[in-house]
């Protein structure tokens, strides 16, 4: 897999515990490259777009009504393989069985309350980026830590 894009959502709870910082500096001191950010309340709509895979599951409703109680911030990363790294340092999706280091096994006890979302595959994160970002909230710039995060070539696969 070569450099693409990944969706987060810190969820109302995270927003609650205040963890926003907590959440970027881990992405940052990884070496991911953040390329989108913005705070907003998730509209029934979006909700409904981002969760369509589970529009069929018993808790969809409260999930949503959960997910637009009040505003998320939303992130757009960047990086090597960043789809499977990001879903590594945000852990399995109970809190309390997440492993200790991840984000969920440090900070979360709960299934729903989990504090965070990141996109599944390369496919969900396209979809999911679009859903929160238009083309001009979406930035490209040469990260200058990059030269001392990747070998140089791995730097030509993120270039490609
Ligand atoms: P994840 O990919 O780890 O975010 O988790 P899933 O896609 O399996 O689930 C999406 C969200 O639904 C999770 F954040 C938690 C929530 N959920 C519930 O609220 N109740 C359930 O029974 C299962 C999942």
């Amino acid at each position: 897999m070569e450099s693409s894009r990944t969706a987060v959502l810190v969820k109302p709870d995270g927003l609650q515990r205040g963890l926003i910082g907590e959440i970027i500096n881990r992405f940052e001191k990884k070496g991911l490259k953040l390329v989108g950010l913005k705070m907003l309340l998730m509209s029934d709509e979006k909700l409904s777009d981002w969760y369509v895979e589970h529009k069929d599951k018993s808790f969809f409703g409260e999930l949503k009504s959960f997910m637009g109680s009040i505003p998320i911030v939303a992130m757009a990363w960047e990086g090597y393989d960043v789809v499977p790294v990001v879903r590594k340092l945000v852990g399995t999706t109970l809190g309390r069985a997440a492993e200790a280091g991840s984000i969920r096994g440090d900070f979360g006890m709960s299934q729903q309350y989990n504090l965070i979302h990141a996109s599944s595959n390369a496919t969900d994160a396209e979809r999911e980026i679009a859903i929160v970002f238009s083309k001009a909230e979406l930035f490209n710039y040469t990260n200058v830590m990059d030269a001392v995060i990747y070998a140089d070539y791995e730097l030509d696969t993120l270039k490609k």
